[in-house]
């Protein structure tokens, strides 16, 4: 009895430091790993600039830019991913059109917006001479997820057409895709479709409005899921303050492109997205069950939670714009180091520092069985 009870106590305390390598639900264990992901975007000053923030993140392997038909037309998106990536010297990152139009519906963003991108928005971005991946961009997701020899995250600032059509095409690469970490979607807030042009749909969120289709695929994969809504961005607001603050402090040249193409107005919507990638304690996150509405007059792209299913994604529903602005600007000028974040586990909903209590509770469990197993023998 004496040797089982030291058994069962050197198994309990062998769990313990299991907990620190729990992983976070969006692929970045506690310890940081590094995070291999592909960015699907469409191309508007939100999304350049969480590029930005991807591309200097310490603890982020940027492996592919795909672009989706979104705000940018999809080549204008190409061309100033490339300029800003040859800016940065990271010309070996591949860049992908994707689709101009979405699977089914006609939908689209006002022309208007469309059309600035073919000036850059009116903002000095760097030229570029480099040319496109020859493949289309949900090509460039399959091979490039397929070639990694670790998994991949895909993150999507835009209409989800490309990350779609790839899961259609190449149903096997989900083994490989740790998670669809994206900006869209309304839990609570109303959508900003309606509000923001004379579409008469006020439930939408713009990026599931332009390709609901895309988005129930996405929805109904079975992936892990985790979703940036209307509800956290309306708490990010763009301000003069930041950036005042972000000018007094800019020395990297990504926190130097990001003040030429930020406004102080609206709300860092993408931004956000990226950030909470990194560092999940930026926003307060739900569970839900998903379903797009994809024909109801003026609901369509709808994000419904039901409760009718399992849920099928994390949303964030709320946000600290202060904490944001800490994360945004200080990773982005490089004043932060990897280790410098506390991943939220949304996978186990716990803070990290409770994750050893739940490596005890496993530990405990365990110590239950073999004691259990160990009366049996006797
Ligand atoms: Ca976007």
């Amino acid at each position: 009895m004496k040797k089982e009870r030291s058994l069962l106590i050197i198994v309990a305390l062998l769990m313990i430091p299991f907990g620190g390598l729990f992983p976070t639900s969006n692929g970045i264990s506690s310890d940081q790993d590094e995070i291999k992901l592909i960015l699907d975007m469409d191309a508007a000053p939100d999304d350049l600039a969480a590029m930005l923030y991807l591309l200097k993140h310490p603890a982020i392997s940027v492996l592919g830019v795909g672009v989706s038909c979104g705000v940018a037309y999809v080549d204008a998106g190409v061309d100033m991913a490339l300029g800003i990536l040859e800016h940065l010297g990271k010309s070996y990152i591949p860049v992908a059109a994707g689709k101009e139009t979405p699977l089914i519906v006609e939908h689209a963003f006002p022309t208007p917006w469309r059309e600035g991108s073919y000036n850059s928005y009116g903002f000095n971005l760097p030229t570029t001479t480099l040319q496109p991946s020859s493949m289309n961009a949900s090509e460039l997701i399959i091979s490039l997820v397929e070639n990694s020899e670790s998994n991949v995250t895909l993150i999507a600032t835009g209409p989800l057409t490309n990350i779609a059509i790839a899961l259609e095409t190449e149903p096997s690469i989900k083994s490989k895709i740790d998670r669809i970490h994206l900006m869209g979607g309304a839990i609570y807030a109303p959508g900003n479709v309606g509000l923001e042009s004379d579409i008469p749909n006020y439930v939408a969120e713009w990026n599931i409005w332009v390709d609901p289709h895309a988005a129930d695929i996405v929805f109904k994969s079975g992936l892990l899921i985790s979703m940036v809504s209307l509800d956290a961005t309306n708490q990010v607001p763009r301000t003069q303050s930041f950036l005042d603050r972000l000018e007094s402090v800019m020395e990297t040249p990504e926190a130097l492109l990001l003040y030429e193409i930020t406004t102080p107005t609206l709300y860092f919507w993408d931004q956000l997205a990226v950030v909470s990638l990194t560092n999940p304690e930026v926003a307060t996150w739900e569970e839900h069950c998903i379903e797009i509405v994809l024909d109801l007059e003026n609901q369509e792209g709808k994000t419904n939670s039901t409760n009718t299913g399992l849920s099928n994604a994390d949303v964030a529903v709320s946000a600290d714009a202060s904490i944001f602005e800490d994360l945004f600007i200080g990773y982005i000028n490089g004043d932060l180091p990897p280790s410098d974040t506390t991943t939220t586990s949304t996978l186990t909903g716990l803070p990290p520092e409770l994750l050893p209590l739940l490596a005890v509770g496993v530990g405990a469990v365990v110590v239950a069985a073999v004691a259990v197993s160990a009366m049996k023998r006797r």
